[in-house]
């Protein structure tokens, strides 16, 4: 087995997290590497029973295989976080990040996963969707004493299902999840798969109310958030899905958010084959090019990647934007030029804006006019062509006919075979007869 550097202090990470009495067990026990992120890395090779899934901007966690038990160590802490440049927050996750980890495993696999808790107050995690006994369920009251601040508990149990699961805090469940603790728990089939997938994507969809101006999420918000992400990043800096021309991708996601969110794909018309039900019988797949993933569920789609730059994004038009003001006077064929000399003479470098829509925003963004600090421009993010106008819940499955099997490198933008790309034909607003309903 190949281990890089990074993957080697990764794996010595979490040994020393998991102590002094596994360490000393650790050098006759198997490591397994996870891949991470900000690395070109292949899939990690799991336990060569499965082609490793592929966390947006995430990681997959190392195992320890300990007489035939796999074993994970999450840690519940505050962390540091960035949205976007420019965009920061102390967050709550799981060793270090947000979302946490990713673990992986195969269905009969028997897995013991110790959680410490370094919060300032009680937790649990809750093992969302897995049929397991129900004081391994991790409901803190419920099924389990609270994990107080400093303690280590113990799960243990078999995976008697396959498909895509997350895991998440139920102890002050409404605070912990606002500020971003949860994470992906893929169990793939015993047996393999019998439709193979080439590219194995996995997220989560959550929202933020981090409020211009602060560095910590609000957790009291219902409705209004601020940041809409995919594995608590927002465009610009969700990575694209790149696949080769004819691979068969599968893309996972997850909703942890206080929204339910339709996912849409350009370009294709995927499959919906699966959920935390594990992948469906094949005559329960269905044709869809927009999704729902509801608060609470999982979708898997899968599609034949075919070449281009297709956009991947929720659909509702405000997950796509970053931090805005709602509640505020429509601008929109209102004519404020006196009103803009009159506001300037008291507030300097005021300037209205909104008349002929919002575009003006990426433009001012563009212009360096700064908004409030630790702030993500409301919409931003350039293309080949000029302005994407997008934020949030928003990136770009990249497909090229010459990519290497397991290359997750991006490959910059689409270069589009002559005449096909829509192009001007006039400027003249009067150009040609348009048939127009008469008023
Ligand atoms: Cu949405």
């Amino acid at each position: 087995m190949t281990l890089s550097r990074r993957d080697m202090m990764l794996a010595t990470g979490t040994l020393v997290a998991t102590g002094a009495a596994a360490l000393a067990g650790a050098a006759s026990a198997q490591t397994h590497p996870g891949h991470t992120p900000d690395e070109d890395v292949k899939p990690a090779p799991g336990d060569g029973r499965y082609a490793p899934v592929r966390t947006l901007n995430g990681w997959t966690l190392p195992y320890t295989l300990k007489d035939g038990v796999k074993e994970f160590h999450l840690v519940a802490e505050e962390a540091q976080h960035e949205f976007a440049p420019g965009t920061t927050a102390t967050c709550w996750g799981y060793n270090g990040s947000t979302p946490g980890p990713t673990l992986e495993a195969v269905e009969g696999d028997r897995v013991r996963i110790f959680v410490t808790n370094r919060l300032g107050e009680h937790t649990t995690v809750h093992w969302h969707g897995l049929i397991l006994p129900s004081g391994m369920d991790g409901v803190g009251g419920l099924s389990q004493p609270h994990i107080q601040p400093g303690e280590t508990y113990v799960y243990e149990f078999t995976l008697r299902q396959h498909g895509t699961h997350m895991y998440h805090p139920h102890a002050d469940e409404m605070t912990q999840m606002a500020y971003g603790m949860m994470g992906l728990f893929i169990i793939h089939p015993r047996g393999g798969e019998a439709v193979k997938i080439d590219r194995d994507y996995a997220f989560l969809l959550h929202n933020w109310a981090l409020h211009p101006g602060t560095w910590r999420p609000d957790p009291s918000v219902m409705v209004n958030f601020d940041l809409w992400t995919f594995n608590s990043k927002v465009f610009p800096a969700i990575e694209p899905l790149v696949a080769r021309t004819g691979e068969r991708v599968r893309i996972r996601v997850g909703n942890l958010s206080m929204w339910n969110h339709p996912v849409h794909l350009h370009g294709v018309e995927f499959l919906v084959t699966g959920s935390d039900g594990g992948r469906w019988p094949q005559n329960q797949w269905r044709r869809e090019v927009t999704e729902t993933v509801s608060v609470g569920q999982m979708r898997d789609i899968e599609f034949t990647a075919i070449p281009g730059d297709w956009a991947l994004h929720c659909h509702m038009a405000h997950h796509t934007m970053n931090a805005m003001g709602h509640e505020i006077p429509n601008p929109t064929g209102v004519d404020q030029s006196g009103v803009e000399a009159r506001v300037r003479a008291m507030l300097p470098g005021f300037m209205p804006m909104g008349r002929e829509g919002m575009a003006e925003h990426q433009e001012h963004t563009d212009a360096g006019h700064q908004g409030p600090a630790n702030t993500a421009a409301m919409m931003t993010g350039k293309g080949p062509f000029g302005s994407l106008e997008m934020g949030g819940m928003f990136t770009v499955v990249k497909v090229r006919d010459d990519l290497s099997r397991g290359d997750y490198t991006d490959p910059g933008w689409y270069t589009h075979p002559p005449g096909t790309v829509a192009s001007r034909v006039s400027t003249d607003p009067g150009f040609g007869a348009p048939i127009r309903r008469k008023t």
